[in-house]
């Protein structure tokens, strides 16, 4: 197991009675599952549990899987269960194909909490922590819809179908597109995390409607190759959106590739997550469901309220 570095903790170590997580004198075991490795986004939230888990005299080591991709990251979480750690802070990256391991993992005793994604059936999970992700996808509407208040047609590049994050991102998109009669929604293409995907996709939709004036990108890996993909067509005039704001994202913004950033709050993600997996160990009631919030982020808010909603990137 791989422990998490690189974040800056100030909490961390506060092994003394009455630290934030519950005040257990237990040194509870933690490991923590991403959707995939050397995400920023899953880097900023590791750094959230690494803080929390500290600060309640804890250890928390990390299994990422190497693609966003159910069938590496089941083998990862069925490791963990026979490793029988207290708890589990697991984000699934397939609402359907992840529910067998994860229910098998409570089944071992280990407190389940889903962070970010979520399943169809989260029974086996203490608590789901994630963001507002439908809203977060009508946000995205609205700053195309602002910088185009004629209209046009808009496009959402997401990952797969199946993940519940960027599912609810792009319904949200998609049911305040179709509210705007000015606007034409093209639908959902999916580029499977890839970005060179996403580049090749937006690139070829370019060519079959070159008056497209919006695309949202719904997560990192897509905005990364939409920015791409609007670049190589030298497409002027088109407001993209991307989900998510690592240190590249924020550049762009900069450099007016991308026009708005929905920043999600990663390492409340995280630190919500643990504290949910602790008050279940220590046998107190859990939240079922925690909604976290995002910040949209624009060149006009960048030095403030919107810089503070960035991403670290290790
Ligand atoms: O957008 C995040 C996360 O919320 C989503 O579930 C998967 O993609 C990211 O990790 C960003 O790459």
């Amino acid at each position: 197991a791989l422990t998490l570095s690189g974040c800056s903790s100030p909490a961390a170590n506060d092994s003394g009675d009455g630290g934030d997580g519950g005040g257990g004198d237990e040194a509870y075991e933690f490991v923590f599952v991403p959707g995939v490795a050397g995400d920023e986004f899953y880097i900023s939230m590791g750094c959230g549990i690494q803080d929390a888990v500290e600060a309640a005299g804890g250890t928390v080591s990390e299994q990422a899987p190497e693609k966003f991709d159910p069938t590496l990251q089941k083998p990862l979480v069925d490791s963990v269960t026979s490793s029988k750690p207290d708890a589990l802070l697991v984000a699934p990256t397939d609402v359907k194909a992840m529910e067998a391991p994860i229910k098998a993992a409570e089944a071992a005793g280990i407190k389940v909490v889903l962070v970010d994604t979520t399943l169809e059936d989260p029974s086996a999970a203490v608590s789901q922590v994630s963001s507002d992700n439908v809203g977060g996808g009508e946000a995205a509407f609205s700053a195309i819809e602002e910088a185009h208040p004629d209209g046009g047609k808009v496009l959402v590049i997401s990952v797969d179908p199946g993940i519940s994050t960027t599912d609810q991102r792009a319904e949200g998109f998609q049911q305040a597109a179709e509210a705007n009669d000015k606007f034409e929604y093209l639908g959902v293409q999916y580029s499977h995390n890839e970005p060179a995907e996403a580049a090749r996709l937006v690139t070829a939709a370019l060519q079959k409607d070159p008056d497209i004036v919006g695309i949202f990108a719904a997560n990192l890996f897509a905005a990364e190759g939409t920015a791409t993909g609007v670049k190589q067509a030298g497409a002027e005039d088109i407001t993209i959106v991307g989900f998510d704001a690592g240190p590249a994202q924020v550049k762009q913004l900069e450099d007016g590739v991308v026009q708005a950033l929905v920043a999600q709050e990663p390492r409340k993600i995280g630190e919500e997550g643990v504290a949910q997996a602790l008050a279940a160990l220590n046998g107190e009631e859990t939240e079922e469901k925690i909604q976290t919030g995002f910040t949209v982020i624009t060149q006009d808010n960048l030095d403030g309220e919107g810089g503070d909603a960035a991403y670290v990137s290790s």
